[in-house]
This record gives structure tokens, sequence and C-alpha cells, in this order.
């Protein structure tokens, strides 16, 4: 069989899972054990061993679920607008959205990385990847909020991303989809071999304040990349990205990037590089990207325009990037708790190759290469490898660690879960999954030190899983315990959006963190009303700026009348409330925009233009308290010309409205 007719068979085997039912494996009444319901209950009232934060993937959100009872806590708002709580609806949120094409309100959000100092999880934060539009995020675990968002130039999508170092020195970031960059964009789609290129991204995140900066990039020849990890303890100055699509197809990669025997493993050396910037050996091109920073100052988000990266490039400036060739379009990219062994999966590859730091790093030494690819050495597979593993199962995705010498390698086509030993690379165990598995997480399973008490795999098609819920179903995780030598299923849970990857710790190293509520006399939000006597209604030309309050269970002022057509109106609702868990919400009938939640000494701005003249009811959407149904309130809206006087109030006279001042 020649490696074109091969490849269109692994390619037809890979989408065979998709199309076939009988990937069910047989032994399914055998898969759940008798303990099962004993060692996942968490009684109510009880909480959580571990959080677990679940990419959303084409929901572009984050949603995250208590472990071992797989129940859904709360989903957090990144890359997509979310009418639940008004983020990217809100005045003080929009500017989180702002791209350089303008406001984009959706992504496609597929991996988690949780902050690490010295390779373990602290929880301080969370990074998030935008597949389509090029992004990465952070989140603040103290408020589980989204707080800044930065572009990415020079990069047709995100994918192997936001890992980060083992002191959360850098998260990275590499084009999925290469394209023309720079002053020749417009070209024939044929010409890619010539024209068009990747970047990796190295972006610095500030040791205190977690602020994200664009540090260098790296420009790289036009294939497609992956997946990446970042190298730990012996090999922590190193980062790992898979690569495929060698062939440097632009149509059908289906089989067109599936002809060569092997693609890519890229190792750069990121002290290195960093070396070369500080040496201004980088490039500078000028380029706008758009970075949005939310700060709990103001409650509100603020977008700048960055103007300027350095590049890097690897076929001028030597010694710092290294291809390692990998059987047939890897994509999972997986670093072992002690750093050594780096684990590329080939999703058309019936082995598992496993390479070793020490190897690579004499590889390098001893010029070991096997000639270059577009300028950058390849190292020779034989002189990187640690060993394969043999025959472990079918379209093998991506790799964890129980931090006691095993891994577990997710199987797509033969839907199952693989366990096997690093020391010898034998297979020890397989468990079925339900069905066509993608990501793996085990709690700190990507880190130094893994907590392997659990495996949850994130599946990709649910079928007979659970009701059937029309043609679209539910999507589903699965969680092993794999305290024992065997692994053990316990709970299927669904899940909100394509789970993609995710991340899991204890829940302590979070919870002793939380904030409860937002000291009212902290608020440095412009539009604060810190007291029901300062709450007023002020025009400025057509906008109508309207602070107003919320405490159980009123707003001050909920009356109010002169604004006319043609107006903008700005409600400008504080939350007055010091107290754990008393957020209040606010609508206003016919307004074209959702609702916006507000919590406990927050200001939260609607935007709101009236289409007809009437009086238009007002109120709080959150069930805060007995008299919730009576907190509401009225706006009178007059025809473009009137003459109607600006009136507001809160029960100060049984007329109505009654004029301030
Ligand atoms: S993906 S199922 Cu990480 Cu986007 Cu592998
Ligand atoms: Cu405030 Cu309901």
């Amino acid at each position: 069989m020649n490696s074109r007719s091969s490849a269109i068979l692994l390619a037809g085997l890979f989408g065979a899972a998709l199309a076939l039912p009988s990937c069910k494996p047989r032994s399914e009444a055998g898969a759940i054990t008798s303990d099962a319901a004993e060692k996942t209950y968490v009684a109510p009232g009880k909480y959580d061993e571990f959080y677990n934060f679940v990419s959303g993937g084409f929901n572009g959100q984050v949603s995250v679920y208590g472990l071992p009872s797989g129940r859904l806590l709360k989903i957090i708002p990144v890359f997509s607008v979310f009418p639940e709580n008004g983020y990217g609806y809100s005045e003080e949120t929009k500017a989180m959205l702002n791209t350089s094409n303008g406001f984009v309100p959706w992504d496609d959000q597929h991996h988690l990385e949780l902050s690490q100092t010295d390779g373990k999880p602290d929880g301080r934060w969370l990074f998030a990847n935008a597949n389509n539009t090029p992004r990465v995020a952070r989140i603040n675990l103290s408020t589980f909020k989204t707080e800044e968002i930065l572009e990415l130039p020079n990069s047709g999508g995100n994918h192997s991303s936001p890992f980060c170092t083992e002191n959360t020195e850098y998260i990275v970031a590499g084009t999925r989809f290469s394209i023309p960059m720079g002053d020749k964009q417009d070209v024939p789609i044929n010409s890619y071999k010539k024209n068009f290129h990747g970047t990796v991204s190295f972006i610095k995140v500030d040791s205190l304040s977690g602020r994200l900066q664009l540090a260098f990039q790296i420009l790289l020849p036009g294939v497609d990349f992956d997946l990446s990890h970042a190298g730990k303890g012996p090999s922590k100055d190193w980062f790992f990205f898979s690569c495929y699509n060698t062939e440097q197809a632009h149509t059908l990669l289906e089989v067109n990037a599936s002809q060569r025997d092997k693609d890519f493993i890229m190792a750069v050396n990121w002290k290195k590089a960093e070396q070369y910037v500080r040496d201004h050996k980088g490039a500078l091109r000028s380029t706008p990207y758009i970075h949005n920073v939310y700060t709990e100052k103001t409650h509100s988000a603020t977008s700048s325009t960055e103007t300027q990266v350095t590049i890097l490039d690897p076929t001028e400036l030597k010694d710092f990037v290294y291809f390692i060739p990998c059987p047939k379009s890897p994509h999972g990219c997986d670093v072992d708790p002690s750093g050594e062994y780096i684990v590329g999966s080939g999703k058309l590859a019936a082995l598992i190759p496993v390479f070793s730091y020490t190897k690579i790093q004499q590889a390098i030494a001893g010029k070991q290469f096997d000639g270059d690819y577009a300028g950058i050495p390849v190292i020779k597979y034989e002189a990187a490898l640690y060993g394969e593993v043999q025959k472990p199962g079918l379209g093998p995705l991506h790799t964890e660690f129980d931090g006691k010498g095993n891994a577990y390698t997710s199987m797509f086509v033969s839907s199952e879960v693989v366990k096997w030993s690093l020391k010898d690379l034998k297979v020890l165990d397989r468990a079925p999954t339900y069905y066509s598995v993608g990501h793996l997480c085990i709690p700190g399973g990507d880190t130094k030190s893994p907590y392997g008490k659990y495996l949850i795999a994130y599946n990709k098609i649910t079928k007979d899983r659970y009701l059937p819920t029309g043609p679209e179903l539910a999507q589903s995780a699965q969680l092993y315990d794999i305290s024992g030598d065997k692994m053990k299923m316990i709970l299927d849970f669904p899940t909100v959006g394509e789970p993609h990857y995710g991340q899991a710790l204890p829940a302590e190293i979070i919870s002793k963190n939380s904030v409860k509520y937002y000291k009212i006399e902290e608020n440095g939000n412009p539009y604060v009303t810190k007291g029901e006597k300062e709450a007023k209604v002020v025009r400025e030309g057509n906008k109508i700026h309207v602070y107003i309050t919320a405490i159980r269970s009123h707003f001050v002022p909920d009356n109010i009348e002169g604004v006319r057509l043609g107006d903008e109106v700005y409600f400008h609702v504080t939350n007055l409330e010091q107290d754990w868990d008393i957020p209040h919400g606010f609508a206003v009938k016919g307004a074209a925009n959702s609702e916006i939640l507000i919590m406990p000494g927050e200001t939260c701005t609607l935007k709101w233009i009236p289409t007809a003249i009437g009086v238009f009811p007002i109120y709080c959407t959150d069930f805060c308290s007995a008299l919730h149904q009576e907190m509401q309130g009225y706006v009178r809206v007059s025809p473009a010309g009137s003459n109607n006087p600006l009136l507001f109030g809160t029960n100060l006279a049984d007329s109505g409205a009654v004029a301030k001042k």
C-alpha cells in the first residue's frame, strides 16, 4: 500500500467513527462499577472536592463543574456575549469583545490552562484560547470573571494555546491556519507554499497583576500548528508544539495533508528566544491588535490598540527552533510530570511516539540532523525517540499523566482511554468511552504534580447516553476513578457547548480566595451612585444618564418622565447591597439589549434607545427577596419635540414622578 492509499484508508477509519454506531464498546454493562454512586455522590449541602473548568467549544465560554459530582456550578462568559448576566451587552463589558475586526460577539473556545507556580496550579488565573478570531483571555479566579482579552496579530486562528510555562512566565498561541501576512496579503490561495506563513506567539504574564503583553512572535513556515505544552523541571526552558500539514496543502486537507509519513513536533528554546529579544535581534513589525482589560476598580473594561510586535526569524537566528519528526498528523503534544518525556499523538498513527528531552539535547549538541525544513533543522527521529507505545488503539489524540509513572491517552477512533507505563511503554489497561473521546483531564494532569485520583474523558459523540433532545444531543463527559490499577467509570455527566480541554484542581486552592461582594466605597465607576440620596437623572443633549440604585426591594428612582423619542437612555444601576449572593437584575421593556445582572457593590450600565412613545416598565430580573416581584417601576417616553420636564423619584408623591431639581 502506498502512503497515499494508506492515508486515505486511515482517514476513512477516522471518519468511520462518526458514521457508524459500531464504535460502541461491547462491554457496556461491565463498564460501570457497583460502588460508582457512592464514589460520586456529594450529599446535599456538601462541597465537591475539585473544581473542573471545561472549555465550551463553539459556545465561546468556560463552564465550571464540581467533581466528583459533575454538577454544573457556573458558566463564565469569555469570548461570547452572555445575556444571562449582560456580558458583552452592558456598556461596561462591551469593550471586552473588541478586535481589529470590530466587535466580535462569539468565538470557539478549546483549551484552558491554570496559572502555575513551580509547576503546580496556584489558583490565581485561568487562561483560555479563542480558535476563530485569534485571542487569549485571562480569567480571575477570585471573581470568576474574564479580566483580559488580547488579540494576536499575524495569526489565522489560535489553537495551540494558552499553555503556560511552569511559573507562568509566558502563555503561548500558534496559528492553526497559516496565512499570508505583512504587506502581501491579497495573493492567490494556490501560492500557499510561497506566500503563507505561521507564527507562534509568546505572551508575557505579569507575575503580580497577571497583565498580558505580546512579548514576541516566531515566524515559521506555512503549516498548521495544533497543540503545545511547556517543558518542566529539566526541560522548563523549552516549549513543544505539534504541527500538521507539513505538506503545505491548501485544499482537501483531509487527503492532501495526510501524505507524509511524519509531520513535526517543534521544540522552541524560549529562554534563548527571550535573550534574542533582549539583544534586539528581532524585527519590529507594525501591525494593529486590540487589547481589552477589565478592572474591578471601575467594574468596567477599556480597549486599547497595540501597534507593534517583535518577530524572531529562526532561519536567521540559530539554535532556538528545531523540528522533530512525528508520525502522521500529530494532535496532542504532552509533557510528563518529570519533564523528560514528550508524547506526540499522531491522529492517523498506529503507535504513540515518546520523545526524550535528554536525547533531544544530545541530538542538538551532536548535530544529528536530517537536513532542514524551510531552513529549520530537523532532528533525526531515532535520535530524539525514547520509544514507541505499540498497538495502543486507533486515533490517539491526547495524553495526561497521573504522577505515578502512568500516562493515559484518548483514542478517538476506538473510543477508549488507554493507560500505559512511561517506563516501559507497555499498555496496562483500557477503558471504553461513550463515544469518540477527545481530550482527557486529570486534575493537575499536565503539571509537575498531578492529583491522580480521577480522570475525565470529554467525548465528541453522545448517541444513546441520555434522553433524546431532537437532532442535537447533550455533549458528554465521563468520570473515571484511576486510584487503582484499573480505571473504573463512575459517572456520566452532560456538558454545555462542546467540551475540548479541561483543567481541574483541589477546590480549596480557589474557594478560600473567592470574592463575596465589592465594597461600595471602593467603587470607582464614573457613573456610580453610592446612596439613594445621590440618585439622579441628567440630560446631556439627547443622552439621558439615569443614576439609579438597587437594594431589596426597590429602585431609586423608579418613576422617570421627560424622556423623548430620539433620546439614548443609559441606566447606570448600582447595587447597594453589601452581602454575599444578592445580585439584582435590570431590564426595560423592548430594549434591543439583554438584561444586566449587577453584583453587590457594582455598577452596570444598560443602554436603551426607546422606539415608541408610551410608558415602559423596568424591573429586577433576579428573584432577590420576597418582594422581588414588587421591584419594578416605569419610564415615560414622550414625542420628540415634547416639553415634558425631566422628573424622577421613588415614592415622593402619589401623583407619580416628582422633580428633584
Ligand atoms: S482539540 S479533541 Cu484540543 Cu481543539 Cu483535541
Ligand atoms: Cu432585585 Cu429582584
